[in-house]
């Protein structure tokens, strides 16, 4: 009976020339098969993301918006207010306790301008240290925003690679509004 050859003999000691040319075969059949890293990337952001802005507003269904905890958020509809699309979530400033997060349905993968719209709800006096988070595949950056500076327009956080989420809490010196959220793919 014959021993399986590859068991007794060092294939590659013994013939490097034929490693090599398996090799550089292998690596021909992948540059013409195989799609480069980036283009596997485009092809999935454009199997996941197919719109390059995503907003996430506190009406969206589903679990892009989260407020916690809920009974302490109150909502407002009124129209002089200005919310994005008629409506928003507020809470008192404190402690940090209380939350709201936004996030897209699917994993957000590419580098994106972020945005949060608040209005003028007339709810109080409006925190002008109103800190959102943005967190990222790399960490996290806490943006914070004077809510009372210029309202009813998108104010940018900045530019983020692969976010997850974006999360305010109400550790600020006055009320926090949960409105919108955009996240606008700019790569
Ligand atoms: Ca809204």
């Amino acid at each position: 009976m014959q021993a399986d050859p590859s068991e007794l003999h060092d294939i590659a000691a013994n013939d490097p020339a034929e490693v090599q040319e398996l090799d550089a075969q292998l690596d021909a059949w992948m540059k013409v098969n195989e799609p480069s890293r980036q283009l596997q990337l485009k092809r999935w952001k454009i199997y996941t993301q197919p719109e390059k802005t995503v907003i996430v507003d506190d009406v969206t269904t589903g679990a892009r918006f989260l407020i916690s905890p809920c009974t302490e958020w109150h909502s407002d509809e009124n129209p002089a207010s200005g919310n994005y699309d008629g409506s928003s979530f507020w809470t008192a400033g404190g402690t940090g306790s209380k939350k709201a997060v936004w996030r897209g349905d699917n994993p957000l993968i590419g580098t994106y301008n972020i945005s949060v719209y608040v209005g003028r709800p007339e709810v109080g006096t409006l925190a002008t240290n109103a800190p959102y988070k943005v967190v990222t595949a790399e960490g996290s950056k806490t943006v914070v925003l004077d809510l009372k500076d210029n309202p009813g327009r998108w104010k940018s956080l900045g530019t983020f690679k692969d976010p997850h989420y974006v999360e305010l809490t109400n550790d600020a010196n006055g009320v926090v509004v949960a409105d919108a959220v955009k996240f606008d793919r700019i790569d």
